[in-house]
């Protein structure tokens, strides 16, 4: 008789055994990891979604269209995410790459917070092992949507008409977020290093992802396809639970901690 899903503390267990036993681990996150610090998810409830669909402004036609609206949403989300810090979650990924060394990060994430958890658990080290793969790109990056240079974003982008949205200093083309938007291609090298490291790792542990979203969200499948398992953690099923050898339910806030943290944590 079908038991329905083991009890979170074996689960549990049998996680952190996997992981404990893993040579290489790459985890994989998404909007969920970082609900705890305060920034919307995409497809939940009150998600950023919710009141636009997003092609109509994650889209290259929505930014042809209507560059001011795009950047009301864009600039909207980054004084949002600015007023946000890394919550455990965040800081338990950082403390396992740094103390594992054999951990990537790969994130679908643009709101930069796994680098800040990394150079904050680092506290005065090099931040380096943690530091993601952003596979969607970086919100507080601005790119030139005519010459493609790329610089630090503002946070005092005025909104109230085109004329006023951020011009390129050395083409004058209008500049747009540097993350990617539906219908536009993830950069070769940082898709194909996720791939390479999902391809090689023992363990590849997903959290807070719908995993509706492609190909970031077939990264996972590189590392069913080379042997290794898939452990995910997340408030609710997903098209990846079928695919995880263990799958823990329950926010990545709290159950990242519990399945990372070395046991010799004070
Ligand atoms: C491409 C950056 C090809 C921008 C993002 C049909 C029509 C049109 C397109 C397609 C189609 N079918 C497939 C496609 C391709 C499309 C796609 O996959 N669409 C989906 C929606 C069907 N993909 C693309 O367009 C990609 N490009 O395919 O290009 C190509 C090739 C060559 C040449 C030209 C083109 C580009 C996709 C990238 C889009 N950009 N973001 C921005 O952020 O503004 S995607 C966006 O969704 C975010 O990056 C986000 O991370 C990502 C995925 O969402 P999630 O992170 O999973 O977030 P979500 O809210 O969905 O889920 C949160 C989960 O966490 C939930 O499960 C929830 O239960 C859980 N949770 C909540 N709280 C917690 C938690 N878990 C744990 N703890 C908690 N506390
Ligand atoms: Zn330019």
């Amino acid at each position: 008789m079908n038991q329905g899903p083991p009890a979170p503390a074996e689960a549990l267990a049998r996680a952190r055994a996997a992981v404990q036993a893993a040579g290489r681990i790459v985890a994989v996150t998404g909007a969920g990891i970082s609900a705890e610090s305060g920034i919307p998810t995409f497809r939940g409830a009150g998600g950023l979604w919710r009141s636009f669909r997003p092609e109509d402004l994650a889209a290259p036609e929505a930014f042809q269209r209507d560059p001011r609206t795009v950047w009301e949403w864009y600039a909207w989300r980054r004084g949002l995410i600015a007023a946000c810090v890394p919550n455990p979650g965040h800081d338990a990924l950082a403390r396992l790459a740094l103390r594992q060394g054999h951990t990537t990060i790969v994130t679908q994430n643009v709101d930069g917070l796994h680098t800040r958890a990394a150079e904050i658990q680092a506290g005065g080290g090099d931040p380096t092992p943690a530091i993601p793969v952003e596979v969607h790109g970086a919100i507080d990056r601005d790119l030139c949507s005519g010459c493609g240079v790329r610089s630090p974003g503002s946070h005092s982008i005025e909104v109230s008409s085109v004329e006023t949205l951020p011009r390129c200093v050395v083409c004058d083309a209008l500049l747009r977020p540097d993350v990617i938007w539906f219908g536009e291609a993830l950069e070769t090298r940082v898709l194909s290093q996720a791939f390479s490291m999902a391809g090689q790792a023992d363990v590849c542990l997903v959290a807070g992802t719908s995993a509706l979203v492609h190909p970031a969200a077939s990264i996972p499948l590189a590392t069913l396809e080379h042997g290794g398992m898939v452990v995910e953690v997340n408030m609710e099923d997903t098209p990846l639970t079928r695919h995880a050898a263990i799958s823990l339910r329950g926010s990545a806030g709290a159950l990242l901690p519990a399945l990372l943290d070395a046991d010799d944590l004070p």
